[in-house]
């Protein structure tokens, strides 16, 4: 027996031990090993999908930017009232509980317009900072459960489900309601007590992370096929495995979820990717066994990022969770727009919405999310399962590519109809998506492609042209 039969062995014998538990019921006590392919079919969805709708629904719903009657602010997000105002946990809960009062149905509200503007998945606040549950949890009474006896995590995910969505839960590993969470271990992460003494005296971190792990046990055992775990978040004075135990965090929803995808906010150091504190400063890189993508918050990269898989996650107006104060919404050009941006690099967009306490959604927000599902109806291909531009820059707008196929993207209209493109290419044939059954005149002379264009942009915020090409392109650098 040489050397690599020995080895085959022994992974034989791994995979029958493996086997025979799962055989026996009981569960794998490692997560699944991963190579490089077991990742990106993992993934491979989440590639494609370029559009994802983030919800922040919670307790601060109802409070809706308003304490004691008065505005805590104007911008800013509204989810961290109970830190703006530094309130602990049994006054918030006393004034926010009564307030919060969900709708029968709102969550096919939901599952619907996301469907409509064209998200492929949902990521909702299974518990955000402020602790509250939206399931029904067994080991707290601080959830929708306990409360209101009803399981709006259930509720989301089936409504999701029943729109052909994927659905992933945000869980915020910060909790400012737990009474054995240490916030003395941290300077740098927030808590409303922050410089005040634990009112119970001493606390043990290590009793609140056996009922994280156990909230999140409950998360990924009894809703079926989760697609996402959003992890929130890190701070450079603590993470990882001493701040939440991480690495076995991971590996236990691995275990009992082997094809879900995680970020990396359980960590902050640089194999994670991570420069520094802030949302926008990356690394570049990022070890997969620290989460298998990085998530640019409010704020779109530069450049793409090449062998990195990243999300943008941005708000409609200022806030996550909803406030009655906040009235700098995006207009529906620069929306559209940043979807397109996002994709030119190869990243996702996952766009929030802050429902009110009720489940129903700020109106601004559903036509925002109508505006883009239009634009999508029409050039949904030019998105989807598309990659980054091969182009650094173009004067007029962007790219997207799928195989031998380029979207064009024409953000600014060429007053003399014609659309130059700084490439070589031999074109098989040039369509408007708005006008797929009329082909264009293509002219293709050394490093430069012209499209004769018609007078008028049949699209005023983006519209896109496919070319397909005979072979790839060769582009001019500048
Ligand atoms: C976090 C949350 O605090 C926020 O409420 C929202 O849920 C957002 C999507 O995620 O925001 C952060 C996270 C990290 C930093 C700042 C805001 N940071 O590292 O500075």
């Amino acid at each position: 027996m040489n050397l690599q039969t020995i080895k085959l062995k022994l992974l034989f014998s791994a995979v029958a031990a493996a086997s025979t538990l799962a055989i026996l019921g009981l569960p794998a006590t490692a997560a699944p090993v991963e190579n490089t392919q077991r990742r990106d079919e993992r993934m491979q969805w989440w590639r494609e999908a370029r559009f994802g709708m983030f919800v922040h629904w919670g307790l601060y719903s109802g409070l809706a930017g308003t304490w004691d009657g008065k505005p805590v602010g104007t911008t800013g997000g509204m989810e961290w009232i109970q830190q703006r105002v530094k309130a602990d946990t049994e006054t918030y809960a006393e004034r926010a509980i009564p307030l919060f009062k969900p709708a029968p149905g709102f969550a096919k509200t939901w599952a619907a317009l996301a469907k409509e503007a064209g998200c492929r998945y949902i990521v909702f606040t299974s518990k955000h900072h402020d602790g509250f549950a939206l399931h029904d949890s067994k080991v707290s009474d601080f959830d929708a459960g306990s409360i209101l006896q009803r399981d709006l995590v259930k509720e989301v995910v089936e409504a999701a489900r029943a729109q052909g969505l994927k659905v992933g839960f945000y869980h915020s590993v910060i909790d400012w309601h737990h009474d054995q969470y240490g916030y003395e271990l941290s300077k740098q992460l927030p808590h409303p007590l922050k410089g005040k003494p634990y009112p119970n005296g001493t606390r043990d971190h290590n009793k609140y992370l056996d009922f994280l792990h156990a909230q999140v046990d409950e998360l990924t055992s009894n809703y079926g096929t989760l697609d996402i775990l959003w992890w929130d978040y890190s701070s450079q004075d603590f993470q990882g495995d001493t701040a939440w135990r991480a690495m076995d965090l991971m590996s236990k929803v691995r275990a009992k979820q082997p094809a879900i995808i995680m970020n990396n906010r359980l960590f902050r150091s640089p194999e994670a990717g991570w420069k520094s504190m802030g949302t926008d400063g990356f690394t570049g890189t990022l070890d997969p066994k620290y989460g298998d993508f990085i998530t640019p918050e409010q704020h779109i990269p530069a450049t793409g990022m090449p062998g990195i898989d990243w999300e943008t996650c941005m708000t409609l107006n200022t806030t996550w969770g909803y406030s009655e104060h906040d009235h700098a919404w995006k207009s529906h050009e620069l929306l559209i727009r940043n979807l397109i941006d996002i994709a030119s690099k190869g990243g996702n967009y996952l766009l929030n919405i802050g429902p009110k306490a009720d489940g129903s959604i700020p109106i601004q927000s559903v036509e925002a999310l109508k505006a883009i599902g239009g634009w999508m109806k029409v050039n949904h291909e030019a998105i989807y399962a598309t990659t980054a531009s091969p182009f650094a820059q173009l004067p007029w707008g962007r790219a997207t590519s799928k195989g031998n196929t380029l979207y064009l993207h024409v953000f600014e209209w060429p007053a003399d109809g014609q659309l130059v493109v700084p490439m070589g290419a031999d074109v098989v044939r040039a369509v408007l998506l708005a006008a797929p059954g009329q082909a264009l005149t293509v002219e293709s002379a050394g490093m430069q492609t012209k499209i004769s264009l018609p007078a008028k942009a049949p699209d005023s915020i983006a519209s896109v042209i496919r070319l397909e090409l005979r072979s790839a392109p060769v582009i001019a650098v500048f």
